[in-house]
């Protein structure tokens, strides 16, 4: 018998099921085709997969071989030619879609644009033309650091036309951290723009470029810019390119460059807690078609659907759901440049409400952020043209989940919470929405073709309904390939921290969670944040959850702080909902309230009040910059991808 890795002690009873109606219209209408699709798939992954991609894909040439699975590096469709720029527009030019709405995008001061498929594939097409002629070939590498409007995607589709990987950077993200990463890359062309708005104020983009050239990035011959804010900035002769002006005169056609179905599309940095960023790579045939798959089943996408992911396009769900996924579908796909702020609280419903957006994708912390605005914005709106309502980033806390479904869905839209990352390129447990009764806080059932399972350090399955960590044991078309010129990395990362004695290898995610006995996936937060209470091991997700229950709190976070006896105690960073004030009496009640909902055993020891928490730019509490603070140490590791540096000071200060 082996250890229990992570102890669950909350319990969810809820349960949602589908309405009739939906599962009726659905793409897949009942957990029994679930099921089926689910055991076809798991007794042939690679027919599975194969039907799918002969389906849904058009190839220039048919692969020679599904899978070449020399653990643990997979290729796909080997010795098959496609290119993804072609699937997301030119397929569709021939139907219908031609006149339809690719991309709708609505800026944050409140200008708005529409391209149809049509309009879509002519800008892309220029683009390729423009940064084939600043010396872009076919295998070299594009650095793109752009704000949220339309020709950040074009970009993405431009140099996946001609060939050439791209990798975007976070618009939020500094100088230093741009350089790092096209540096790595090894990038020849940056596409940026003057700046960007975020929240009323203008984000000085071609200043932080200018300043990562300054100081190294010396692949980077060409600098192509937007204009977008129209501030002043400097462009240096020669580099600098204005994009409006090489557009004029460049060709609307661009054939798509047949690409070998590994060819690299994509290099995404994601940062671990120490080390620099790795670049996640991913390719060709493979990711378009997971991309594509887990868009259409997850989100039960529809030819008439307004789908509107609120990601950032530096983020692997801004490329996967914004992007890739949707114009592979032919989907209208909704862009917006602003975000919540205070002179426009109420600025995603008055978005939602324009555009009739039936499928709303969001993070739990902005759902968290919006719960604590209050529900008089989306309820002096018009949501009722809202459909299907996702979640993804981090584990959702059910009373998040029930506010999400109440107030946004008007407890009629299915909740999709999807489990995933950068390294599994799509969705991996999720619900299918017509087929999958939901529970809060659970990402429910793995994907058709994705065995994951959780299992202990020696990659045994846990069997009781207490915790381990979250594998996936079989390789998928979307998975990540290699972390970029570190294969050594990817290995070590991905596939050694659980060794079954067969020596198979399975893939760790990073993550600890539980199945219950339905078999529902339960996801309790990153292993590296758990904590060790006298011998218990709690994931932070419960504690966390336990406490946004109670009513006057908004957010938590739990980190675990040196005991001598205990070995960890348990320290909550709190922020409160609206006019709450801390007090000593609220620090008690909250405390209790722990213990009444899950047991003595999680009890913080101390309670901390806060305005806010330290979040990445994707919205996910760094915990481990919490867990400085509460040991009283100085902050270690990559900070590079915090949110507000300012976050940080205060929580010093008031500590
Ligand atoms: C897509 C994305 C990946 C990590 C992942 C996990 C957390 C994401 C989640 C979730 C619970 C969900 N995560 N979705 N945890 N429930 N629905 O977020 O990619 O930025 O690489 O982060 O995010 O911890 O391991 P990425």
């Amino acid at each position: 018998m082996s250890q229990p890795t992570i102890e669950s002690i909350l319990q969810e009873k809820r349960l949602f099921h589908p309405g009739a109606e939906f599962s009726q219209n659905a793409h897949i209408k009942s957990l029994d085709e679930y099921k089926q699709l689910y055991e076809k798939a798991q007794a042939d992954p690679e027919g599975f997969w194969a039907e799918l991609a002969e389906k849904e894909l058009d190839w220039f040439e048919k692969w020679n071989q599904v899978l070449d699975w020399q653990p643990p590096f997979a290729k796909w469709f080997v010795g098959g030619k496609i290119n993804i720029s072609y699937n997301c527009l030119d397929r569709h030019l021939t139907t219908p879609r031609r006149n339809k709405a690719a991309l709708i995008w609505e800026g944050e001061p409140g200008d708005s644009r529409t391209l149809t498929y049509g309009e879509l594939h002519r800008e892309v097409c220029q683009m390729a033309n423009v940064i084939k002629q600043l010396g872009v070939k076919k295998g070299d590498c594009v650095g793109i650091y752009m704000p949220m409007i339309p020709e950040a995607a074009i970009a993405m589709l431009a140099c996946a036309r001609i060939g050439a990987a791209h990798t975007v950077v976070f618009g939020g993200f500094s100088a230093e951290a741009l350089k790092d990463r096209l540096e790595d890359a090894e990038a020849k062309l940056v596409i940026t723009a003057d700046g960007g708005w975020r929240k009323d104020a203008i984000v000085p983009l071609k200043e932080q470029v200018d300043k990562a050239l300054q100081t190294g990035a010396s692949s980077v011959d060409n600098v192509l810019v937007v204009k977008r804010t129209a501030q002043n900035i400097h462009m240096e002769p020669g580099r600098d390119h204005w994009w409006h002006d090489l557009q004029q005169g460049a060709s609307g056609k661009c054939p798509a460059e047949p690409m070998d179905s590994e060819d690299m599309l994509f290099i995404l940095y994601t940062s671990g807690t120490t080390g620099k960023p790795k670049g996640v790579v991913h390719t060709t045939g493979g990711y378009n078609l997971y991309s594509h798959v887990t868009l259409k089943w997850a989100f039960d996408l529809q030819e008439t659907d307004i789908y509107w992911c609120t990601a950032d396009v530096g983020w692997i769900t801004g490329h996967s759901y914004i992007v890739y996924g949707p114009l592979s579908n032919g989907a209208t796909t909704l862009m917006y440049e602003g975000v919540p702020r205070p002179s426009n609280p109420g600025c995603l419903w008055d978005v939602v409400e324009k555009y009739g957006v039936n499928i709303f994708y969001t993070a739990p912390t902005a759902i968290r952020a919006l719960m604590k605005m209050g529900e008089h914005h989306p309820n002096a709106r018009d949501l009722s043209s809202l459909r299907l309502l996702g979640t993804v980033g981090e584990p959702i806390n059910p009373e998040a989940w029930i506010w999400y479904h109440r107030v946004i869905g008007g407890n009629r839209c299915p909740i999709v919470d999807t489990w995933w990352q950068t390294e599994t390129g799509g969705f991996m447990i999720t619900p299918l929405p017509g087929a999958t009764p939901t529970k809060p806080g659970s990402a429910t059932l793995p994907f058709p073709g994705i065995i994951a399972d959780i299992v202990d350090a020696e990659g045994e399955a846990v069997t009781n309904q207490s915790g381990g960590y979250l594998v996936v044991k079989h390789p998928w078309p979307g998975m990540m390939r290699t972390v970029y010129k570190d294969p050594e990395r990817f290995k070590q990362t991905y596939w050694e921290h659980i060794r079954p004695k067969n020596g198979e290898y399975i893939y760790f995610a990073g993550d600890g969670a539980h199945k219950d006995e339905d078999g529902y996936f339960w996801v309790m937060g990153r292993v590296d944040d758990v904590i060790n209470v006298s011998g218990h091991r709690l994931g932070t997700m419960e504690i966390e959850s336990a406490l946004v229950s109670h009513p006057m709190v908004a957010e938590a976070a739990v980190v675990g702080k040196p005991d001598e006896v205990k070995g960890e105690d348990i320290v909550a960073f709190v922020t409160l909902e609206g006019e709450h004030q801390p007090s000593e009496a609220l620090s008690k009640e909250l405390k209790q309230h722990v213990v009444n909902e899950i047991g003595a055993i999680a009890r913080p020891s101390e309670i901390r009040f806060t305005d806010d928490l330290p979040k990445t730019r994707s919205g996910k509490i760094m915990r481990r910059l919490l867990r400085n603070l509460a040991a009283g140490q100085e902050i270690s590791g990559d900070t590079s991808t915090l949110q507000d540096r300012t976050v940080l000071e205060k929580l010093r200060g008031g500590a």
